[in-house]
């Protein structure tokens, strides 16, 4: 009962924080990873395609049987079972840990729930262990005292013992249905997701250019996997909007206010373009920002026939769950490609990034401009309105800063004497990169070979082969843009505008 409890709550607070992501299904995924494929193809032959449900089966079996253990062995000794909690624990901490749409705040799911199935289990058989001591020792043979007492000279404690198990029983049951509930609305959207099919584009995505990759291993995939795709957003539970009942609001100083459902959007010629998008919480050398291949509406086109009046700059969008973006009304009507986006890599829109739309705004960090789950846009001045963030200390305008990635060798990672491969990513959105330069120990700036570049609005890749001879060196990367505007060197830190400063990597050179 313990262990269900945590399991429940465990899928309850993961089905809030992150749809697609459950303790229990991350443990099953990473069996399927693990297993051998002689293994794999022994099961698929076995159960054909019940061997989800079969992995699934042979899972709760099992943990229904080391549950029972750890209830046995903790009766006799302390804490031996919730040590077997624990472990459940760890497993699904580790499981968790390796999906990689993993939502931060859903790390600590499989610890809690495994603390909630510990301190259950201690307490239940705390009240179970009152049981015998207050009924007396059992008595020794058969005869008429053998027979149990009647239920009315039941001792209180066997009593507070079945409250104790109901209680936990009723919050199992409970979470259980919590979760089953949220995970039904998440799981109908998700079937609606994965049977749509998106428009071609009107406008494909220009190729990406022969040489855009520099093929270093550890020099992350040019376009970033939906899965790999780094996720930022206030949403404690995952907004799931049915794309039949999505529609959009375009209102305030417009001429004619216009509004725009899902089927109506997905008639509108698309485009197809590849933008990389920033957190502007990414720290120097940081991760929080992907390229993606974006299908979308291009929302000048939207705002061209509200007819925004004179007067405003600012278009606050919304979204569902109230959270809300101030972009500049300039970059959104400019030849930019400013998407209203529904497809993200040839798919539709991940759950967890804006199902059914978002928009995607070259140049601009994500808070003020990557609104996702979007369902107005109000026409207004920044004299007038704020987006999320701005009273939070981060500031109005959101402009993305030219920054550059040293991605390999990792900092502090030993590396072979002699030529040693730098590689990494460069970005100036909207601007494009001109030149990217490494330096050694702070000496003179050597350039590096810059790949192609998918568009302006993407990251560069580029690479750099220096002879290095055994020792420590400090090595950093500065991007230029193509209007020969260096990155800044001055450290600033994410905080109000985007971080500042070179990457720095520490290499140690062995013999
Ligand atoms: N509805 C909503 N949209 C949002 C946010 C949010 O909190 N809520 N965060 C923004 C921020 S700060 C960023 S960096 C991008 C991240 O988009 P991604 O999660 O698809 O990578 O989404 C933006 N859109
Ligand atoms: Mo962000």
């Amino acid at each position: 009962m313990a262990v269900g409890t945590g399991l429940a709550l465990g899928e309850l607070v993961a089905g809030l924080v992150s749809p697609s992501l459950s303790p229990v299904t991350a443990v099953g995924g990473a069996v399927i990873d693990v297993v051998p494929p002689g293994v794999k193809d022994w099961a698929i032959a076995l159960f054909g395609t019940g061997d989800k449900m079969a992995l699934l089966t042979g899972m709760g079996l099992l943990i229904a049987a080391l549950a029972a253990v750890s209830g046995i062995v903790e009766l006799r000794r302390r804490f031996a079972g919730a040590a077997i909690i624990a472990i459940f624990g760890v497993v699904g901490l580790v499981a968790v840990l390796g999906r990689t749409e993993l939502t931060v705040i859903a790390v600590p799911v499989p610890l809690l729930a495994a603390l909630v199935g510990m301190v259950l289990l201690r307490w239940l058989v705390r009240r179970l262990g009152e049981w015998p001591a207050e009924a007396g020792p059992p008595p020794a043979g058969p005869g008429p005292e053998a027979q149990l007492p009647s239920r009315s000279a039941q001792p209180p404690s066997r009593r507070r013992f079945f409250q104790a198990l109901g209680g936990t029983a009723a919050l199992a049951v409970a979470a259980g249905a919590l979760a089953a509930t949220f995970r039904g609305a998440a799981a109908v959207v998700s079937e609606l997701r994965s049977k749509l099919a998106l428009p071609a584009p009107a406008s494909p995505a220009p190729p990406i250019p022969a040489g855009a990759e520099v093929r270093l291993e550890s020099v992350g995939p040019l376009v970033t996997p939906n899965r790999d795709f780094y996720r930022i957003d206030t949403a404690l539970r995952v907004p799931v909007v049915e794309p039949g009942q999505w529609t959009l609001k375009v209102t305030g100083l417009v001429e004619k206010e216009v509004s725009l459902d899902f089927a109506a959007l997905l008639a509108k010629p698309l485009i197809e373009r590849h933008i990389t998008i920033a957190c502007v919480s990414n720290e120097v050398g940081g991760d929080l920002i992907g390229n993606a291949r974006w299908l979308g509406w291009p929302v000048r086109e939207l705002l061209a026939l509200a007819g925004p009046r004179d007067g405003a700059d600012m278009v606050l969008s919304r979204s569902t769950d109230g959270w809300t973006a101030g972009t500049p009304l300039e970059v959104l009507t400019d030849s930019r490609d400013a998407l209203l986006a529904v497809g993200m890599n040839g798919e539709p829109l991940p759950l967890e990034h804006g199902f059914p739309v978002r928009l995607v705004v070259p140049g601009l960090y994500g808070y003020v401009s990557a609104t996702k789950w979007v369902t107005g846009l109000k026409v207004t001045r920044f004299a007038d309105d704020v987006g999320y963030w701005t009273p939070r200390g981060w500031s109005e305008r959101g402009p993305i800063k030219t920054s550059s990635r040293i991605d390999v060798p990792r900092d502090r990672r030993p590396v072979g004497a002699g030529t040693v491969a730098f590689g990494g990513v460069a970005w100036a959105q909207h601007t494009g990169i001109g030149r990217v330069e490494l330096r050694v120990n702070r000496g003179a700036w050597q350039q590096a070979e810059l790949a192609a570049g998918i568009s302006k609005d993407t990251w560069y890749q580029w690479k750099l082969e220096l002879p290095l001879t055994p020792g420590q060196y400090e090595v950093q990367v500065r991007a230029t843009d193509l209007n020969g505007a260096a990155q800044v060197e001055d450290r600033a830190a994410v905080a109000p505008s985007g971080a500042t400063g070179f990457h720095t990597v520490r290499v140690d050179v062995k013999s």
